[in-house]
């Protein structure tokens, strides 16, 4: 693959930090300052890496849920990735096989900063944080999962978005030689995503590289995956390889597959129930009785508990209609 280096800001970078330029995958983790020996290796199977007792400190954190967190097999092995098929196993079985190094990301549309970047371009390490976020997933279930990431709204505006872009739309890998999923059209692919600007640059949405302390799994997006905590699971786009900046509302996956069930906003609402099932509460899997039992039911919360940090931004909206 072809990666053409991007130009002005990074070749700054690299000129007073040159080790910069050459920061492998592992480095990428490594430089959150986790023992380079607990990094899962790109050439080995990703689905159970090796995990030694690395105790997390979220103690300093602001973005951290004081429960247990879904055991780190659950959260590698129950997953949705359509891609690599549509039972919740099939991710961990199949996403093997998609060659997630090297990897590029296209920057496209309305931002002074423009091209074709490699992932090490893009992620700084010094800049990665962990933060404790619920997954809430259009299911009825949710997961607590300790991400390693970036803030989303540090990458974006690198690029230096003009004031056209609106919106910004993020496009998944779509290769059928590595992801057997997409033999058949459960979704039109590649897999699309959007989110409002000012959603984008909010200071909770993460693009996440890691897990656990460890680099993120295939299964669960790699090599960098996005993470919207009060919006549905299916805004959290995998194995992300473009960035546009539009000025209209993005084409998504799931509201183009089913309008009348999945809108472009898609906030965590247990007020408006999703026209087959209740969204009032969810199932907490591998929570504290377990991982089917009907005693780890939780009342789910408006904008999944995050209200504080956006609900600002819908004012004035109407949530029923802007769904
Ligand atoms: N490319 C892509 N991204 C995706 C999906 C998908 O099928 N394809 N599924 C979404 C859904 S519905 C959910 S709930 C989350 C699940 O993330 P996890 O498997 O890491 O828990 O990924 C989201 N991102
Ligand atoms: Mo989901």
């Amino acid at each position: 693959m072809l990666i053409r280096r991007p130009k002005s800001w990074e070749l700054k970078e690299n000129q007073t930090t040159p080790e910069k330029l050459y920061m492998n995958r592992r480095q990428i983790i490594a430089g959150l300052g986790l023992a380079s020996g607990a990094v899962t290796s790109c050439a080995q199977a990703t689905t159970k890496p090796d995990i030694p007792g690395r105790k997390l400190d979220f103690s300093s954190s602001k973005y951290k849920i004081d429960e247990p967190s879904t055991p780190y097999d659950l959260v590698t092995s129950y997953n949705n990735f359509y891609e690599f098929g549509t039972d919740k196993s099939d991710p961990a079985k199949y996403a093997h096989t998609l060659i997630t190094d090297p990897w590029s990301i296209e920057v496209e549309g309305h931002a002074a900063k423009t091209g074709t970047f490699a992932l090490e371009d893009i992620i700084r390490p010094e800049e990665q944080e962990e933060r404790i976020y619920r997954l809430r997933c259009v299911e009825a279930w949710s997961m607590v999962i300790p991400w390693v990431g970036v803030p989303l709204h540090k990458v974006l505006a690198r690029f230096e978005p003009t004031s056209k872009a609106k919106y910004v739309q993020f496009v998944t890998k779509f290769e059928p030689k590595q992801m057997r999923g997409t033999r058949w059209p459960a979704l039109d692919w590649p897999y699309l995503e959007g989110l409002r600007m000012d959603e984008a640059m909010n200071e909770l949405p993460l693009l996440a590289t890691g897990l656990y302390g460890h680099e993120i799994p295939k299964q669960n997006g790699a090599p960098l995956r996005l993470v919207v905590p009060w919006k549905y699971g299916f805004k959290s786009i995998k194995s992300i390889v473009k960035i546009r900046f539009v000025e209209e509302e993005p084409k998504t996956s799931w509201k183009k597959s089913a309008p009348r069930e999945y809108g472009f906003y898609s906030n965590v609402n247990p007020l408006i129930d999703h026209p087959r099932w209740s969204q009032a509460s969810e199932r907490v899997l591998g929570g504290a009785a377990g991982f089917n039992s009907v005693f780890s039911r939780r009342p789910t919360d408006m904008f999944n508990g995050y209200g504080d940090a956006v609900a600002s931004l819908y004012a004035g909206m109407d949530l029923k209609r802007d769904y």
